[in-house]
């Protein structure tokens, strides 16, 4: 694989991280239908340098179709070596009214390393602490080191009346990782759908009212700071790559990679930082 220009310097600094650990960990947290798989392929299509799909995407997406712990590793193209990085993905987000969706406490949990992958979620209860599934002591490499919350930017008017309670249960989760001081930011999909302009060209993304409102929105809604909200477009119905389309992507992933390495770094120096007092 051979990139050039913005890309590819963007491309090098991702892959050359290093960080102390095996690998980081992210972990990403929203609604159904919000992107989630679609952008954990999309990011390992930029490093396989061809369509990747190791997430399944569900198209037709009304309940939660990835309903275990999941967590991709992704190989630096043909090598035999993985990035420094792993994605986890939960169920969606469904609100409390459902009897479905992922409860914050077992997402609480998975923060804190203790659920091991390939458990699959129960709405009724949380996980029990004599699950085989449940870590008791889970090292450094297990804990999530930054939340990336989704959220599809054509979808910002249900955050007005949060209907079925997935702000308030996003707003919940952002609280247990701030409690643990995990860093957390938003990564707004679908911008394509929000504003034709950044459809017909996504370098207009930067310049498009449209898109600021959404990411405003988010930032208010969610309760994360204007800078930490990255606008991003998956791949999603491409049948090759795009330099425009892993530029953003990967302008995106930079800096949620490096606020994970910074909590990584930390937990390192201060062990107590991961046992929060609730
Ligand atoms: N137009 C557009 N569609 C997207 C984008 N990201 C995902 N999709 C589509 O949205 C649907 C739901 O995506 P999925 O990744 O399964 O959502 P999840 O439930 O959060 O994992 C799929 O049909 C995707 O192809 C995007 O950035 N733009
Ligand atoms: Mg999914």
């Amino acid at each position: 694989m051979r990139y050039y220009g913005k890309k590819a310097q963007l491309f090098e600094e991702v892959r050359n991280l290093s960080p102390k650990l095996e690998h980081l960990r992210l972990l990403v947290v929203g609604p159904v239908g919000a992107g989630k798989s679609t952008l954990i392929n999309s990011i390992g299509s930029i490093f396989q340098g061809r369509l990747y799909q190791g997430a399944l995407a569900d198209t037709a997406c009304d309940t939660s179709f990835t309903q275990k712990l999941q967590t991709q590793k992704i190989r630096d193209g043909d090598s035999e070596k993985f990035l420094p990085f792993v994605i986890s993905d939960i169920m969606g987000l469904e609100g409390s009214a459902s009897a479905a969706g992922v409860r914050v406490d077992d997402i609480i949990m998975v923060l804190q390393g203790h659920v091991r992958d390939g458990y699959r979620f129960i709405h009724s209860e949380p996980i029990k602490t004599d699950d085989g599934s449940y870590r008791p002591k889970p090292t450094l490499n297990k804990k999530v080191h930054c939340v990336v919350f989704i959220f599809p930017a054509d979808k910002t008017a249900m955050m007005e009346h949060d209907e079925d309670g997935i702000i308030a249960k996003m707003r919940e989760v952002r609280k247990g990782a701030a409690e643990l001081k995990i860093p957390q930011v938003v990564v707004m999909t679908m911008v394509d759908k929000a504003c034709p302009e950044v459809r017909r060209n996504l370098k207009m993304i930067y310049r498009s009212k449209k898109i600021e409102e959404k990411m405003q929105e988010c930032s208010n809604k969610l309760g994360v700071p204007m800078n930490y909200v990255y606008p991003v477009k998956n791949y999603h119905e491409e049948i090759e790559l795009r330099d425009d389309v892993d530029v953003l992507l990967l302008s995106a992933l930079k800096p949620i990679l490096a606020f994970a390495n910074d909590h990584m770094q930390e937990l390192e120096s201060s062990p107590n930082l991961s046992r929060p007092n609730f």
